[in-house]
């Protein structure tokens, strides 16, 4: 096996090909990446033709957060265009985790070298915005990268303009016109952020705040898909309301959403 350090580009590539041995699909063409909270939404996909776990796949880690599955599921789908291959990953590995970014993103470069033209991060945030209420889904219109890192090495200069497309932004918005889109800042962790960096965030433009999605979303846009990002705000962020945050509060949000949420995940692979 490649290490996954030496030629990430290669394990994904081999990650694809033992995906595609495992569940006898030559190709998957859309791939979830489920974040906390959200899990419980894939009941609107039904049943999986196949589950397994992450580390089947060479260059995935256990995981280590309560609510990240670290569980990979491929489902058959009927869509309005016919037939699709549903890949999902149930769970992800976070900056926070210390082992560097390769394995952050490898799940998003495995999805598209299994020929996912269009990955869906989901994640759970806290909302910046005043607009904002706990529960409230938010459709990632643009980013704001505040870990001063990148998963990207040596001189590909890839072009973020429209990193959150906006074809399928309309998309969803035609699903759900009361979605609302907001700014999402990467966040290293694990510590949440005082009350004055969330000050600070507000005064660049953030809008909702997290410690995921933004190193998938360059990855997998470097290597063509095209990206959907929905945010799920599962608490107000530090200051915010005067509350303290807590991981509990976090899957709690995410299970009363959920219903709705895998409802509209479901409207979207239907139509792409
Ligand atoms: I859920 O308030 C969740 N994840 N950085 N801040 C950051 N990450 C989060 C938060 C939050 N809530």
């Amino acid at each position: 096996m490649a290490d996954l350090y030496k030629d990430p580009i290669a394990t994904a590539q081999e990650a694809a090909d033992k995906l595609a041995s495992i569940t006898g699909k030559d190709k998957h063409d859309v791939a979830l990446v489920m974040g906390s909270g959200w899990i419980s939404a894939t009941q609107a996909l039904g049943q999986p033709t196949h589950e397994f776990a992450a580390t089947d796949l060479p260059g995935f880690l256990a995981p280590t957060v309560a609510g990240h599955g670290g569980v990979i599921r491929s489902y058959t789908l009927d869509g309005a265009h016919g037939k699709q291959n549903v890949l999902v990953f149930l769970g992800r590995t976070h900056l926070y985790e210390g082992k560097g970014l390769e394995p952050v993103v490898h799940g998003a470069r495995t999805a598209v070298k299994a020929g996912c033209k269009v990955i869906v991060l989901t994640n759970a945030c806290g909302g910046i915005s005043l607009d904002y209420t706990v529960g409230q889904p938010v459709i990632i219109r643009d980013h704001i990268s505040m870990t001063a890192t990148s998963p990207l090495i040596g001189a590909d200069f890839v072009d973020l303009t429209d990193l959150y497309s906006k074809r399928l932004r309309d998309l969803i918005k035609k699903e759900d016109p009361t979605l609302a889109e907001g700014v999402y800042a990467h966040w290293r962790g694990p510590a949440y952020e005082t009350p004055a960096e969330i000050k600070m965030l507000r005064t660049l433009g953030a809008d909702l705040v997290g410690m995921s999605t933004v190193p998938e979303a360059i990855a997998a846009h470097a290597l063509g898909a095209e990206i959907l990002g929905i945010s799920l705000v599962t608490n107000a962020a530090a200051g915010v309301t005067g509350e303290k945050l807590s991981h509990t509060e976090v899957m709690e949000a995410g299970a009363a959403a959920a219903g709705r949420m895998g409802e509209l995940l479901r409207k979207v692979l239907n139509n792409l």
